[in-house]
């Protein structure tokens, strides 16, 4: 049968691989329960999706057609508790498991920084020594915000409930509490500050199952303005692509996200660089090998 004037499907890279036949299974979850200052992060993941199909399956650098290769099956966007965080993470977690159990490879978008601790927790049980790259302008380190452990200002602080180690790059806006804490529980070495870091020492800091986070204000606001907090300087596309190849390259990545993505109406520049970014990711998770030098 030949289909002929029918829209790409709401799905990651316009395309549904089936569950059974997918080995990479996308989480939307619309989430901005506790946004500090813009809302509008739930409106992220529908923004990703939609971009990402105008992404390109080929990746010229891997000579790769990455998602007929892997197949990819994006579930229906999860519903949050808006009242509360932690049933929201928890919630997220349920998921997480739900297909870390079918032996699928999770990438959640989100919505707010907190989702990412519900996919960590699932992981962290299956992989002892998990660790957590993250990228974003914030150390996120705070044990308590406006009235909620679960704040998304604290998302790195419950992260670290869950693993040893946590590598953070691009950071360039903390509180006292933070660098107080920073300081007494010794995490100086893993808090690489704002776009001047050394990949190989990140790459070294990491063990060997890595879960990579990405807030997207961690990169330069011009690169993707459509963050709820954007912090002048940061990390820079071809800057973060060498990063994320080196770990890929010499670590397992076992799952990401990509959070934080405010879209701004009349401007479709963030959500592509969301979505073409989670596709690069993607493609070095499994085939970082074949990966050269040029994007
Ligand atoms: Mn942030």
């Amino acid at each position: 049968m030949v289909f002929t004037h029918i829209r790409a499907p709401y799905a990651f890279m316009g395309y549904q691989c089936p569950m059974e036949e997918s080995r990479v299974a996308v989480l939307p979850v619309p989430y901005d329960g506790t946004t500090s200052f813009m809302a509008g992060t739930r409106y992220g993941p529908h923004a990703i999706i939609t971009a990402s199909r105008q992404v390109e399956f080929y990746d010229r650098e891997l000579d790769l057609d990455v998602a007929e290769k892997l197949g990819i099956h994006t579930l229906a966007e999860m519903e949050p508790d808006m009242g509360s965080a932690e049933q929201t993470i928890r919630r997220v977690e349920e998921m997480a498991d739900g297909v870390i159990k079918k032996g699928k490879f999770p990438i959640l978008f989100g919505g707010e920084h907190s989702v990412s601790v519900g996919v960590v927790s699932a992981l962290a049980k299956r992989h002892g020594e998990l660790s957590v790259l993250q990228i974003d302008a914030h150390a996120d380190l705070r044990d308590e915000y406006e009235g909620t452990r679960f704040n998304h200002a604290c998302a790195m602080r419950r992260i670290r409930d869950h693993v040893k180690i946590a590598s953070q790059v691009g950071i360039r806006s903390v509180c006292r509490e933070e660098v107080d804490y920073i300081q007494k529980a010794k995490l100086g070495e893993y808090i690489h500050w704002g776009a001047d870091f050394d990949a190989e020492k990140i790459v070294s800091q990491l063990t060997d199952a890595v879960y990579v986070s990405i807030d997207l204000d961690g990169f330069d606001p011009s690169d993707c303005p459509g963050v709820g907090t954007p912090e002048p300087g940061g990390v820079k596309w071809a800057q973060a692509l060498e990063l994320l190849r080196s770990v890929a390259r010499e670590k397992k990545i076992v799952g990401f996200d990509i959070v934080e993505l405010l879209p701004i109406p009349g401007s479709v520049q963030s959500e592509f660089f969301a979505a073409k970014l989670a596709y690069k990711l993607l493609g070095y998770s499994f085939y970082a090998g074949k990966a050269g030098k040029s994007v």
